[in-house]
């Protein structure tokens, strides 16, 4: 009877009731008690159904329970009418029965080859036109590979490489660092290039998206970020980013990416000019490509943040939005195996926070290898976070810290590791 300890605590009624039956019964009783533990999930979400006067949100609670889609018009009732308690506690309920308390997180690092860019978009604080070059940086293969040499002999799972669009940067280029980094490391996982640097490369080279994906995914190519997908509805689009790739690019070419069996991110770029309907445009279209793939693995909102920009005007959105848009977003995404909350922009402590609004990722060390948060207003200027810290983070608030890879395959669960003692220190290293 291995489960017993749990119900002995002094009045639990299980407990005594286990206690009164017959030693004979008692493997009876073990299974009476797994049921138990099922049902109590259930139990929360009836309290909430039971407690909302708000027909509407009374049947979008009862369809979480029954794990049953909510349409695009409940999604926006939710926007309209879902309190931050209401959402919050529907997204955890969805965030524990996929995960539990788990709460993933990488070790990884970032290149950013350039941050001359030949678009324009109107929220980027970080990228400088090709005519003003000089003002920005251009890395050459080597200068990458000395990056990643940086971190030889260190237990880094992922390189995150996105950049500028450089007019110069093209194919041959990026096929050739592709090779030289698996050359040199073959384990390491290359997630690299947004839909908007694909598709320019690729019709920079004339060649289709499928042509274009499977040279890359030959020399090295893992898998894909999320970025550039911002608000896929034209009419924002035109407004913010109105020149690069469109909603149906960064689509086709995510879905290119899964035919040959390669996992990319989505995201989505909020609290800026675009209203609820925009969002609810935006994960359909997202849901719908994962209905027909599976491919994507996280979705990861990104929030907008408005210094030294062109939207400087616009106010940046609150947490408290911040945190209703991920709890819907658990909500609507019910096709989505993992909600990513991404620190650097989020910040420490909202990323923390968020774990409790839907969030089971809050992506990895980074080790202060990215500047397109830090450009545009981020608390975080230098973002880096040892392995510790972000253990010490997710068990703050008593979430199970596990390390993955890019994949999600379960590198190690931290939950027992007691960082004082000199061995989980030199396991760190
Ligand atoms: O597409 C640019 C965003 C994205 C601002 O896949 C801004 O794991 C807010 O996609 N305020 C690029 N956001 C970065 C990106 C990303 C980041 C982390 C993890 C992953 C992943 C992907 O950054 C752009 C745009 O949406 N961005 N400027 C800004 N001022
Ligand atoms: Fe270029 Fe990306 Fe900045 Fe747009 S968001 S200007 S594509 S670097």
């Amino acid at each position: 009877f291995e489960d017993i300890h749990l119900f002995t605590k002094p009045n639990n009624p299980l407990s005594l009731f286990i206690a009164a039956y017959p030693t004979k019964y008692r493997r009876t009783c073990y299974i009476i008690v797994n049921l138990q533990k099922i049902k109590v999930m259930p139990a929360t979400i009836d309290i909430l159904i039971n407690n909302t006067a708000d027909t509407d949100l009374k049947n979008i609670a009862q369809k979480v329970k029954d794990q049953q889609r909510i349409t695009d018009a409940e999604c926006l009732t939710l926007f309209e009418r879902g309190s931050l308690a209401f959402t919050g506690a529907l997204a955890n309920f969805i965030r524990e029965r996929l995960h539990g308390n788990k709460t993933y997180f990488n070790r990884n690092f970032h290149i950013e080859p350039t941050n001359v860019c030949v678009f324009s978009c109107k929220f980027c604080s970080y990228s400088r036109l090709y005519a003003n070059k000089e003002e920005g940086w251009e890395l050459s293969i080597d200068q990458m590979l000395d990056i990643v040499r940086k971190y030889d002999g260190k237990p880094i799972t992922e390189v995150h490489i996105v950049g500028g669009v450089h007019p110069k940067m093209n194919m041959a280029y990026f096929i050739e660092l592709m090779q030289k980094i698996k050359a040199h490391r073959p384990d390491l996982h290359v997630k690299a290039f947004t839909a908007v640097e694909l598709d320019y490369m690729f019709r920079k080279a004339k060649l289709t998206t499928a042509e274009g994906m499977k040279q890359l995914h030959e020399a090295g190519l893992d898998s894909l970020p999320g970025g550039g997908a911002e608000i896929f509805a034209p009419e924002i689009r035109k407004q913010i980013c109105e020149d690069k790739v469109d909603a149906d690019g960064w689509l086709s070419i995510h879905e290119e990416a899964h035919k040959l069996g390669m996992h990319s991110n989505a995201t989505m770029l909020y609290g800026h000019i675009e209203k609820y309907e925009h969002r609810i445009d935006h994960m359909r279209r997202l849901r719908e490509l994962q209905d027909k793939t599976k491919g994507i693995n996280p979705f990861i909102s990104l929030k907008f943040r408005n210094m030294d920009n062109n939207m400087s005007n616009v106010a940046e959105s609150t947490t408290t939005e911040d945190m209703r848009l991920y709890a819907i977003s658990r909500i609507y995404l019910d096709n989505f195996p993992h909600l990513k909350a991404y620190w650097p922009m989020l910040g420490r402590q909202n990323a923390q926070l968020s774990l409790s609004f839907g969030v089971n990722d809050i992506d990895g060390t980074i080790d202060d290898s990215t500047k397109i948060y830090s450009m545009a207003g981020s608390e975080e200027q230098t973002p880096a976070m040892s392995t510790q810290e972000l253990v010490t983070l997710i068990k703050q608030v008593k979430r199970q810290p596990i390390e993955r890879d890019t994949l999600y395959k379960e590198i190690k669960d931290y939950s027992a590791v007691d960082f004082s003692s000199a061995e989980s220190l030199a396991q760190l290293k």
